[in-house]
């Protein structure tokens, strides 16, 4: 395969690097233009790979950016807020989370207090595999090591509310996939509040003011315990364990591994936390009923019904079964997902009742599950399936634009443009196809 682009390549090289450029704010970039102003945790990482391929030199400003936002006890926020903006530009914005009341938060910056999949490590590795100044990169990596070491120190002790290894997100939002009908039965259990915190519905491709009712009452009660570690274990209504958080989990602590080989650090503890993830997943989230992942919630102890993207997500995990990859493949294949999606990754299974093609993580495909898919299938030695998800992210970009997400069967393009994932991931996506050697 020559390492040329072609031309059609190049224009979209070019169109998704314009957009890098357009949505740079000057420290970082935002998730998107006017609908997310603010930076992103997994944006952001997302991001980052797009910019290696592009100003590298960004790539690393835009993660040492964010983890400005990291809090003591070394949870990094979904949120940093841009000061610069005014505090309506978003909701719910600071006054909402109001960080600067919690001791452990950064002073300086404002956050929010949930989390986001720890791809950062991953991420990470991978901005070094494709560094052309690999002494300056392992000085990067040297700097990042400590705020990932405490990163995934947060998730073992403040998160493994299950008590066995898997760690545990506390909001939809945490778990990156907001309205995926995957969280509908623990959400459905929350009674709604006394009065409607959200400002009225929103378009129904977002989700809804109920939704957001219940987003603000999780986020309200969360910030009234002072994000307290033994309210989040014993009492905190919405705690389940999500196969694609843990994926992502445990491949950032394989990476992690490595980052810590190259700084000279030890690598023990994060061999030892991949190996943990990898067994309780198998242990706890893979249901032999219907040959896939699924998320657990820890108020009932009971695997959740609804079979979504997340699903896939341990694909990441490069001891992940033979078996487990067969039947996972089987299903992402199946007329339940890409089989009868002209643009997979559907977010959510085809005959699933819930499954909405225009509703956000309802069954929409978004370009980031789409990368994280075919990164584990390159993974696992599966070139079918990674040039599926190739091909797929491609002509969705190539007709539609680096949307937000996309509709599942006619690639029609959804939500906000310009899209900095979308954009970026599409860079990634690029490069490595050129240059296999940095897949
Ligand atoms: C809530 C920024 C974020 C992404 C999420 C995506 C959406 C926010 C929202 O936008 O979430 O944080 O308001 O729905 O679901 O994955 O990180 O792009």
């Amino acid at each position: 395969m020559s390492s040329r682009l072609t031309g059609d390549e190049t224009a979209l090289w070019k169109a998704a690097a314009r957009v890098l450029d357009a949505n740079w704010t000057g420290t970082a970039t935002a998730a998107s233009p006017g609908l997310y102003p603010h930076q992103w945790s997994w944006d952001s990482a997302f991001i980052s790979l797009g910019l290696a391929r592009h100003r590298p030199a960004r790539a690393e400003a835009e993660l040492l950016s964010l983890f400005r936002g990291q809090w003591a006890d070394g949870m990094l926020p979904h949120i940093v807020f841009n000061a610069s903006l005014a505090r309506h530009a978003f909701f719910p914005g600071p006054d909402l989370w109001r960080s600067a009341e919690q001791p452990a938060a950064p002073r300086g910056v404002q956050t929010s207090g949930l989390t986001q999949p720890p791809v950062h490590a991953l991420v990470a590795l991978r901005l070094h595999a494709c560094a052309r100044d690999t002494d300056g990169s392992r000085g990067f990596l040297a700097r990042l090591y400590p705020m990932l070491a405490a990163q995934h120190r947060y998730l073992a002790t403040a998160r493994d509310l299950g008590a066995a290894g898997l760690a545990a997100i506390c909001h939809p939002w945490e778990s990156g996939l907001d309205n995926s009908p995957a969280w509908d039965r623990p959400l459905a259990a929350l009674p709604l509040p006394p009065t409607a915190y959200a400002p009225g519905h929103r378009s129904r491709t977002l989700p809804t003011g109920e939704d957001y009712d219940r987003y603000v009452r999780l986020v309200a009660l969360l910030r009234e315990s002072g994000y307290d570690r033994a309210y989040l274990r014993e009492s905190h209504p919405f705690a389940v364990e999500d196969p694609l958080f843990n994926a992502t989990y445990l491949a950032s602590a394989h990476a992690l591994a490595e980052v810590a080989r190259i700084v000279g650090a030890d690598p023990a503890p994060h061999v030892e936390t991949a190996q943990r993830v990898h067994a309780a997943m198998l242990d706890r989230l893979w249901d032999a009923d219907t040959g896939c992942f699924r998320a657990r919630d820890l108020r009932d102890d009971r695997l959740l019904p609804v079979i979504t993207a997340g699903s896939f997500g341990p694909l990441l995990d490069p001891e992940l079964p033979a078996a487990h990859v067969r039947n996972l493949v089987d299903l992402l294949l199946s007329a339940r997902f890409a089989g009868a999606a002209g643009y997979p990754v559907p977010t959510c299974d085809i005959q699933a009742p819930a499954f909405d093609r225009g509703g956000y993580w309802r069954g929409p495909t978004w370009i980031s599950t789409n990368w994280l898919i075919w990164y584990g299938a390159l993974a696992h030695g599966l070139p079918v399936v990674a040039d599926l998800l190739y091909g797929s992210t491609m002509r969705l970009v190539r007709q539609s634009g680096f949307r937000e997400f996309f509709d599942p069967f006619d690639g029609t393009g959804r939500g906000s443009h310009d899209y900095s994932w979308s954009a970026a991931l599409v860079l990634d996506l690029l490069a490595a196809r050129r240059a296999p050697q940095a897949a």
